[in-house]
């Protein structure tokens, strides 16, 4: 499984004992005070969204599936299947998140993480953790995530210094929506990037330059067992679809990029903050 872009299964970490502890990490995290993330459309109301999205970077923040809320912003489904993602500091304020991203599995494979495109073996000297993720992919409803390079979001000067850990919590099969990648497409930068708006516009974050449309025949799937690990490149052009079946598909997934002679673009949406600058991945 794999191919030049995608190692997968890197570590086996999750089966068992372990993916109860996540599982029951869950249930604490979903039992704290769950804000809802508004997607009316109204300005106001548009305004507080956009804003809980773009500070959420430095805290544990809920957000939900398109079409879960009528028009008076009830709930059409239970709260628990409306949920899309959690985000975006787990790793650092949710003690089991933060223990398995800092994991002494996780350190060791960055350390010995080899650079191929660079030709040469490199561990990454200071390797941080931007952000991480709780994503469930709801039975039925968990929604498309369209064709995109990680990079587009994560901008850095030079390209290449951002790394994806994504970890199955649940069986991913094409059934259910697992992850689709164009092999070697991580080798030609990228075509987009996503910034902020400037102060006082409608929308909070806005797109520079376009994305290509992909030939579906490109991809390749890449089902993972529960508790397997795809590690994606931040140029790799991928893709998760619909998930049209009955069963879940929940996935832990954080983000490291090698801060030594790298520049974290001030464009984008995420940014370290006083109260949370990006910490080293390394303990
Ligand atoms: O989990 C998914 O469906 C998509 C995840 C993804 O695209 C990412 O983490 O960059």
């Amino acid at each position: 499984m794999g191919s030049p872009c995608v190692c997968s299964i890197l570590v086996k970490c999750q089966s068992g004992p372990r993916n109860l502890v996540l599982r029951k990490a869950f249930v604490r995290v979903i039992s704290v005070d769950c804000v809802l993330f508004m997607r009316r459309l109204d300005g106001k109301k548009m305004q507080g969204s956009s804003d809980y999205f773009l500070t959420s970077g430095d805290k544990i923040r809920f957000f939900f599936e398109k079409g879960v809320l009528d028009e008076k912003g009830n709930f059409l489904i239970a709260k628990e299947k409306s949920i899309s993602k959690i985000g975006h500091a787990l790793h650092a304020y949710d003690p089991v998140f933060k223990q398995i991203t800092h994991s002494s599995k996780v350190q060791f494979g960055v350390f010995c993480f080899v650079f191929k495109e660079l030709g040469r073996k490199l561990g990454l000297e200071r390797p941080v953790i931007v952000q991480s993720m709780y994503i469930f992919k709801q039975p039925g409803i968990g929604g498309e995530v369209t064709p995109h390079q990680d990079a587009t979001f994560l901008y850095t000067e030079p390209l290449g210094r951002v790394l994806g850990f994504w970890i199955a919590l649940e069986d991913a099969t094409q059934e259910n929506g697992c992850l689709w990648f164009i092999p070697g497409s991580h080798t030609s930068g990228i075509t987009r990037r996503m910034v902020r708006a400037p102060p006082g516009t409608s929308t909070c974050v806005e797109f520079v330059g376009s994305e290509m449309t992909y030939d579906d025949n490109r991809f390749v799937p890449v089902p993972i067992s529960k508790g397997g690990l795809i590690l994606i490149h931040g140029e790799v052009v991928h893709k998760s679809e619909l998930n049209r079946s009955e069963f879940s598909r929940h996935a832990f997934t954080f983000h490291v990029m090698e801060a030594k002679d790298t520049s974290w673009s001030k464009e984008n949406w995420l940014q370290p903050t006083p109260e949370l600058p990006f910490p080293s991945l390394y303990t």
